[in-house]
């Protein structure tokens, strides 16, 4: 091809490099493909071996200044030598051992904390112990001050998700160290947050003021559980409120707006009864799953990835999206969707306006 091309066009080409510049004529197709093309490939993480993993890293390398946190990304294989899950969200698993303490700190990425196993941790963020068990969501605002401690004989691992790939995308990071010693190692059962903001439907007088980011530090798996069993109970009375047949979903909001509980991240538990099918689907986010509980089937692009107890599976942008329930299956999920629709990017297959005529909204 190069050895072709008439001279003066090969010199106008490289005059351009010289400059500064680039035409668009030979890169529309990549600037602008008629649906996204996500680098980020649909990628499955097994449990047993990040938490092997994990468990090894416990024992080889101390938890403390500097490093902050014994925490393992999961790194996209699309995005070599990148710490991201997707172009968008961070997910790491993260080692606590016993009588371990991760110090305190604050940075401007959203954080959570979600618990497939064990107990025996507390976050502490703004200066409130939080408890983490077994199914909790605990939040991590953007510029809280947090850090964690397990007062136990007892290690634990949990799933982190943060806006750190957005963040760095953005230039919007900043990092502050906190004080060297975490001095509230206190280990109540409920949070001053949940003491305030936990009865549903309730709202204190005192804080009437909408909040961009939920106060409310922990969404606890009683109540979770409670409001997918509920849903399911509902289909088999004939009544309305799963999300698609044999299929019950929560999202966790900020009580205060009725929003999701982060502004950059959502968060959703979702419970799929042995058999049923969550129907093909793409939409313009991308999502990190966890199974909390249960096996099925996640059919990403046609690809079949089994899934278990914990394993956690990666969906890019526009990746077609099946899952099986093999036995009753309760999936975490946690996606970047707050920020395609404040930006009105959010498509789904149902939405495209390439296929649809449908106006972009
Ligand atoms: C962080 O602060 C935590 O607070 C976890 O537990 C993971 C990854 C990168 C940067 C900060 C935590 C993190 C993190």
């Amino acid at each position: 091809m190069t050895a072709e091309i008439d001279p003066q066009l090969a010199q106008l080409y490289k005059d351009f490099d010289a400059y500064g510049l680039l035409p668009l004529w030979t890169q529309r197709e990549d600037l602008m493909p008629a649906v996204p093309q996500p680098a980020a490939v649909p990628y499955r993480w097994r449990w047993k071996e990040i938490h092997d993993l994990a468990v090894r890293a416990g024992d080889l390398v101390p938890v403390g200044r500097g490093g902050e946190r014994r925490a393992i990304s999961l790194a996209n294989p699309g995005l070599p030598g990148l710490p991201h899950a997707t172009p968008t969200l961070w997910a790491a698993v993260q080692y606590l051992g016993p009588n371990e303490v991760a110090p305190v700190h604050r940075h401007a990425q959203n954080a959570f904390r979600f618990v497939l196993e064990g107990d025996g941790v507390w976050t502490v963020v703004n200066g409130d112990s939080v408890a983490m068990r077994r199914g909790d969501l605990l939040l991590t605002p953007g510029w809280a001050w947090h850090g964690h401690h397990n007062p136990t004989d007892r290690p634990m691992a949990w799933l982190d998700g943060l806006d750190i790939p957005l963040s760095s995308a953005l230039n919007t990071e900043f990092f502050q160290f906190g004080p060297a010693t975490l001095d509230d190692r206190s280990t109540p059962e409920r949070s001053r947050a949940e003491r305030l903001w936990g009865q549903p439907g309730l709202r204190p007088v005192s804080a009437l003021t909408d909040l961009p980011k939920s106060p409310l530090a922990a969404y606890r798996w009683e109540h979770t559980d409670a409001a997918l069993t509920a849903q399911l109970e509902l289909e088999d009375e004939g009544h309305e409120g799963v999300a698609s047949p044999g299929h019950a979903a929560i999202r966790f909001t900020n009580p205060t707006t009725g929003d999701d509980a982060l502004p950059t991240i959502r968060t959703e538990m979702h419970r799929i009864r042995a058999g049923a099918v969550v129907p093909e689907s793409r939409e313009s986010a991308s999502s990190v799953w966890q199974v909390f509980e249960g096996d099925g089937v996640f059919l990403l692009n046609g690809e079949r990835l089994e899934v278990g107890r914990g394993d956690v599976v990666t969906v890019p942008s526009w990746t077609e999206v099946r899952i099986e329930a093999r036995g009753d299956l309760d999936l975490f999920r946690f996606g970047d969707h707050p920020v395609m629709e404040r930006l009105h990017l959010y498509l789904t297959d149902r939405t495209n306006p390439a296929t649809t005529e449908g106006p972009l909204r």
